[in-house]
């Protein structure tokens, strides 16, 4: 059984109407420091995955305000809890001009404990690069390092008022197409959105896969 490795019920929510087979595992990872969500992801989906002993699929997502220079990014959870979703609007506002452009991205890291077979197909090729990127690839050739295999998804907005009572975390303040994510339905927001993307690519891979 695919475990999805969160401590955050609103991300199983939607993993669910992409993945059936999968449960939760409320385990939380140690999130190293870094400017990148790959290295946190791939690092918790090896740690999970030895606490686990199954496969594991991590998910690390960020809101990355493009006027605070990605501000708060990796940071999200911690200025979630400390400032709150509403000061990070209100700092918007009076620092920011309109259309106060922003993005949210989502990495998901897969372990399984076993190797990754080279594939032709262009959306593994670019998973690969990714990976190469965040230095997955690298990390295999040391011995401890169990291999783990990377999909992103990022969409474009800007920051709003809070508008909305659905998602969970930034969804109020985020706004796609003169709809925030806590406008819609957890099937609208997977449609458009960063771990929507994300999780097409993970479960059109993982298809292959079992
Ligand atoms: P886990 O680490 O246990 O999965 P978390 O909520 O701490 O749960 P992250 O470390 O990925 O998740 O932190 C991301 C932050 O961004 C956190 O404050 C979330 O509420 C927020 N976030 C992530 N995805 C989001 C989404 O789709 N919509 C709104 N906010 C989101
Ligand atoms: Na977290």
């Amino acid at each position: 059984m695919l475990r999805y490795v969160t401590t955050n019920p609103g991300k199983v929510r939607e993993a669910l109407e992409y993945l059936d087979a999968v449960e939760q595992l409320d385990y939380d990872y140690t999130e190293v420091q870094g400017s990148d969500l790959g290295p946190i992801a791939a690092h918790g989906a090896r740690e999970a995955y030895r606490h686990a002993g199954e496969p594991v699929l991590v998910d690390d997502a960020g809101l990355f305000v493009d006027g605070f220079e990605g501000f708060p990014g990796p940071y999200s959870s911690y200025v979630e809890e400390t400032l709150g979703v509403e000061a990070v609007y209100r700092l918007a506002e009076r620092e920011l001009d309109e259309p106060r452009r922003a993005a949210f991205k989502c990495t998901l890291a897969y372990c399984d404990g076993e190797e990754f077979e080279a594939s032709p197909d262009p959306i593994d090729r670019d998973d690969r690069t990714a990976a190469a990127a965040h230095g997955a690839e690298r990390d295999e050739e040391e011995t401890d390092l169990l291999p783990v295999k990377i999909f992103e998804g990022t969409v474009r907005g800007r920051i709003v008022p809070p508008r909305g009572d659905g998602g969970f975390g930034y969804d109020p303040i985020f706004e796609h197409d003169g709809t925030t994510f806590a406008e819609m339905d957890a099937a609208e927001k997977n449609a458009v959105s960063h771990r929507g993307r994300a999780l097409a690519k993970f479960g059109e891979w993982f298809a292959e896969r079992k």
